[in-house]
């Protein structure tokens, strides 16, 4: 993506949802929210001025009830390099991994289980966001993250819904399970998210740190990025993506940690 114009965007977006959400309504009906308003995402046939009251509607709906404000960004002058990248954690990182024949399994409580391959993601619209790992032992770091939206991998191949159909984010969100958990292949390093944070527009599928493929260390082939949460639930090496209606087990939440760890 260019950079300029979608962050722009989504600041843009970000600092009207703040002003809205503390200013309520009154806010809601200022200047700055009529932009927000009528920044068009998809094109339906609706006519503007209805478009724009629909729009409102689900607008407010939303804001009561999710929250996607975005993480801080930063240019891309202000991330550490890929040598420069701290390392942290290497739970389930010891034995060597081979991008080759690595898969990406994807199960939920109903539906059979798919597999991905890396050549399989590598072909799905790329995103890059720069944005701070923050561990919770109190070191922080500004990364430019790369890879492919959350959102868009399950776009792409139709998963993450209850009924097995493309899933909706907007209209049918409850459509989507309410949570995802996602562990490294051996099963040792493992996290759980709810559905607002695997939905979040920042989350990615990364491959990239820095502009360079994940070393070994950071989770090659694939890790999570989630900048809404701590170090914590950013995993490393995924293997297996599994959508259910029960929250998940987490490695940190086992041993003490809030097991929402962010947002
Ligand atoms: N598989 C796996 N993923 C993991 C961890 C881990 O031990 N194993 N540690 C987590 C923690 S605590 C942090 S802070 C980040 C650090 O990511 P980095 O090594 O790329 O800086 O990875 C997270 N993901
Ligand atoms: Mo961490």
């Amino acid at each position: 993506m260019t950079e300029s114009n979608e962050a722009a965007l989504q600041r843009n977006r970000q600092l009207t949802r703040r002003s809205f959400l503390t200013g309520g309504i009154a806010a809601a009906l200022g200047a700055g929210t009529l932009t927000w308003l009528t920044r068009s995402e998809a094109e339906d046939g609706i006519p503007w001025p209805f478009r724009r009251v629909l729009e409102f509607n689900e607008r407010v709906s939303r804001a009561a009830f999710r929250d996607d404000r975005l993480a801080p960004q930063f240019a891309l002058s202000a991330a550490a390099g890929p040598a420069d990248a701290r390392v942290n954690g290497l739970i389930g990182l010891r034995s060597d991994i081979d991008v080759g024949t690595w898969t990406l399994t994807v199960e939920s409580d109903a539906g059979a289980a798919r597999t991905f391959t890396y050549a399989q993601l590598r072909s799905l619209p790329r995103t890059t966001w720069v944005t701070e790992l923050k561990c919770i032992e109190g070191w922080s770091q500004v990364m430019a993250f790369s890879g492919v939206s959350f959102r868009d991998f399950l776009l792409a191949y139709g998963l993450g819904t209850r009924d097995g159909r493309a899933p909706d984010f907007d209209r049918q969100r409850d459509n989507v399970y309410d949570y995802c958990a996602l562990e490294t292949p051996d099963r040792s390093y493992y996290v759980g998210l709810e559905r607002d944070s695997f939905l979040h527009p920042q989350t990615l599928l990364c491959d990239e740190m820095g502009g360079e493929p994940l070393s070994r260390e950071h989770g090659a082939p694939l890790r999570l990025a989630i900048p809404v949460k701590y170090g914590i639930k950013n995993i490393k090496r995924i293997g297996r993506i599994r959508f259910t209606d029960s929250r998940p087990a987490d490695y940190w939440a086992q041993r003490g940690y809030d097991w929402y760890a962010g947002h």
